[in-house]
């Protein structure tokens, strides 16, 4: 690009959302109406057969067009990411709630007129590239902020803690997670031997082990779950006054997740569920939003809590400390190309600006270190910063040159400072001009390879996380374990992850032995073994018992809206077409989207000979990728349906997995076809709702029939369905 054309682009920078957006248009070609050329931008005029001695002759190396584009094609591919590989983003922006001058000088917290530009990755940690959404892991969700100051990333997790105290465990976690080194296997899965042989020697591991267990490892959809920052960070303010804070991002969409089964399925049926459903409802102007938050705590506050603020396997529960909302991100624009932007973007923690600094956390000060050290290895060398989406909104000034794949051509003399043939620039910027001043910690310590005793609780939290869940919630957990756990082959692993489990809750320990075929934790003196040097914390004013926020069944956290659900509407010919566009009509005024499936692709007759198209066929599509399903009336429609399978396994499955159903006029028949008639209540007249089945025999009410359905959309579950199930649970 030309040089003119950049500055031009770099003035107009930051106090515009779509800075960031023009200045990824200036690199993006898609060629419409251009011709074909070479890297060199020699016009081609035939691409289709290599350049040969006779048409039946050998290639001629010559055929420079050949050699160009095969070699491109030959280097391809990057390394992917030794974690994250697997991940989706989008851009967008955020905008404060209005000024902190008090907390933070941080210039992107202080204008509420300012729309920051953002992008946000987000990703599964364990997986390859191509491996499926849907799998029981941690999601990375890092923010990328173009700020008028350069760049902050906040690279966070949807779980707000760590299964590791110190940076320099990471490699040792990562590859007890990852496929096992002698054969590589499994994909995407902690249900190994490996991964659970380092959990039962890390007992540090089972506060995030038990939110890994629990739903939030598959969530419905990325606006859907919660972002944290993990660490303890710092906010500075002009003042150089500085107080501790943890970063929280609240979807205002609620919390949900998919149901185990369900995500198994779904990794089969459509591997991009995740990935294809924040494409979809961005597309479709159903923006992601989140709300930013911190929790803060004053210096003097620092050792106030029954745990170590510096410890990244602790939550500051917000019953103690509450979260201040402090602005909101808006994920309004899909990348243009998956390459250039979602795999070539550079997060690292390091990257802060005026206002926001670190705290000692030793896992965040490992992370301070890695981030760049992978990126020179991934990207290819030290100039990943001036790839387009890494780029920051404002000018970059300094002596750094050269290198592989260098961009900028710098101009002038100099490239040392200090000089005085370049009159002394670029120059230093004084805290006044916007410099970076750290925070001046007092710091002074022998150097040891220690780990602090505040860091030694390594159940108290996981507790705490356990007794805030509720009971269907809890049975979740024990279920994963069964699942993870009976994966594992040696019995001495299995033994020794009940008496871990053990030292969190007993109950659930009993319970899960019964189910892995392992004797209950009887023994104490192993369940202390395995706990290694635990010291409990003791009680203090701040301490509490249950944290209700943890849990995602909280009413708090499920927002009661139906914004990004996906309802299957299922009909053949002669369905009644007033009722589907009724209740398609108000999912549409929710923000939530239909889809009309049918046995086969095509144009489908109502009974008043109105038609509509299909979007999706019995093959095409499955219930477990849909919220919710509506079957309308239609005598011919419902008589044609009662003989497909495809549409009774839809039923069952839907309702398995919880999900509302809803059947009006005569498609209650086909209810009553199923073997889930005797699990839901007789319908009587006008609507009836029973375990989340709306029910209507007759069309009459259909404004309460579609209010009731989408209530029962917004709740998303109905776990007392998995009541039936309560005998198989052992005890
Ligand atoms: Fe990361 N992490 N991490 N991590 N992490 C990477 O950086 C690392 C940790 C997180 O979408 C890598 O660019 C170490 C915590 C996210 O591009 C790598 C330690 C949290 C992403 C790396 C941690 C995270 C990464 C791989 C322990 C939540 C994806 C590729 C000291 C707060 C970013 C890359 C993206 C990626 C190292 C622990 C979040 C290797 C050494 C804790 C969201 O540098």
């Amino acid at each position: 690009m030309a040089d003119d054309t950049r500055r031009k682009m770099e003035e107009k920078t930051t106090n515009s959302s779509t800075a960031k957006n023009e200045q990824l248009d200036q690199h993006s070609e898609n060629g419409e109406g251009q011709y074909l050329t070479t890297s060199t931008g020699v016009r081609i005029n035939h691409t289709n057969d290599s350049l040969k001695a006779g048409s039946r002759g050998p290639t001629i190396m010559e055929d420079f067009h050949f050699r160009e584009k095969m070699t491109h094609f030959d280097h391809e591919r990057i390394p992917e990411r030794v974690v994250h590989a697997r991940g989706s983003a989008a851009h967008g922006y955020f905008q404060s709630y209005g000024p902190i001058p008090e907390l933070t000088k941080a210039k992107l917290f202080n204008d509420p007129e300012k729309k920051t530009p953002v992008f946000v990755r987000i990703s599964t940690v364990v997986g390859f590239r191509g491996s499926a959404d849907t799998v029981r892991d941690v999601r990375g969700f890092a923010t990328k902020f173009y700020t008028e100051e350069g760049n902050w990333d906040l690279v966070g997790n949807n779980m707000p803690v760590f299964f590791i105290q110190d940076g320099i465990k990471f490699p040792d976690l990562v590859h007890a997670i990852k496929p096992e080194p002698h054969n590589e296997m499994p994909q995407a899965s902690a249900a190994h031997d490996n991964f659970w042989d380092f959990v039962s020697l890390m007992p540090e591991s089972m506060h995030t082990i038990m939110w890994v267990m629990s739903d939030r490892a598959f969530p419905r959809s990325y606006a859907m779950m919660e972002g944290f920052g993990v660490h303890t960070f710092r906010f500075v303010n002009a003042e150089g006054k500085s107080k501790f804070v943890k970063f929280h991002w609240k979807p205002v969409a609620g919390i949900h997740s998919l149901v185990w089964d369900e995500a198994q399925k779904i990794a089969g049926k459509d591997p991009d569920f995740n990935r294809r459903d924040l494409w979809e409802a961005i597309e479709m102007g159903n923006y992601p939003e989140f709300e930013l938050g911190v929790q803060v705590v004053d210096p003097e506050d620092e050792f106030a809590f029954d745990f170590d603020l510096l410890d990244p396997t602790k939550i500051i529960p917000e019953e103690v400390v509450p979260i201040k909302m402090i602005g909101k991100m808006t994920l309004n624009r899909n990348p243009d190309n998956f390459f250039a932007e979602t795999e070539q973007v550079a997060f690292h923690p390091g990257h802060v600006v005026p206002g926001i600094d670190f705290t000692n956390d030793p896992l965040l000060q490992g992370r301070l270190f890695s981030y760049v050290d992978t990126q020179l290895i991934r990207l290819g060398g030290p100039n990943f910063n001036e790839i387009p989406i890494n780029r920051p909104v404002v000018e970059v000034h300094n002596n750094q040159r050269d290198g592989f794949m260098r961009q900028t051509i710098n101009k002038g003399k100099t490239n040392y400072f200090p000089n005085s043939r370049g009159g002394g620039c670029p120059m230093m910027a004084p805290e006044t001009a916007g410099g970076y001043l750290h925070h001046m910690e007092k710091v002074e310590g022998h150097k040891i390879r220690e780990r602090s005793d505040s860091f030694k609780d390594y159940f108290g939290q996981a507790k705490l996380f356990y007794n805030s869940q509720t009971e269907i919630e809890k049975k979740h957990i024990m279920e994963a374990f069964h699942f993870e756990l009976g994966k594992v082959k040696d019995k001495e692993i299995r033994q020794r992850m009940v008496y871990m489990i053990a030292n969190v809750d007993k109950d659930l320990a009993v319970k899960v032995a019964n189910g892995i075929g392992i004797n209950p934790p009887t023994d104490e003196a192993k369940i202390k073994e395995v706990a290694q040097d635990h010291i409990p914390r003791e009680k203090v004013k701040s301490s509490v018992d249950t944290s209700p926020a943890v849990s995602m069944e909280n009413r708090n956290n499920k927002k009661g809206s139906i914004k990004g659900r996906k309802v299957a509407i299922m009909i053949d010919e002669g369905f009644d077409y007033e009722t589907v566009m009724q209740v398609k009509k108000k999912l549409m005024d929710g923000n939530a989207t239909a889809e009309i499936v049918s046995k086969f692709h095509g144009m489908i007759t109502a009974s008043n000979g109105e038609t509509l198209e299909t979007d999706k066929n019995h093959i095409t599509t499955a219930s477990v990728l849909y919220d919710a399903i509506f079957i309308p009336g239609g005598a011919k429609s419902v008589a044609r349906m009662k003989n497909h399978g495809d549409v009774i396994q839809f039923i069952n499955e839907a309702y398995k997995h919880c999900k509302p159903l809803a059947f009006s006029g005569e498609a209650v028949e086909l209810l009553e076809n199923t073997a889930l008639w005797n699990l839901v209540k007789e319908p009587q007249n006008g609507v009836n709702v029973s375990k989340g089945v709306v029910m209507a025999s007759n069309n009459d009410n259909m404004g309460d029939f579609s209010e009731r359905f989408m209530e029962c959309i917004a709740q998303h579950r109905f776990w007392e369905r998995e009541d039936m199930d309560h005998d198989s649970i052992p005890a």
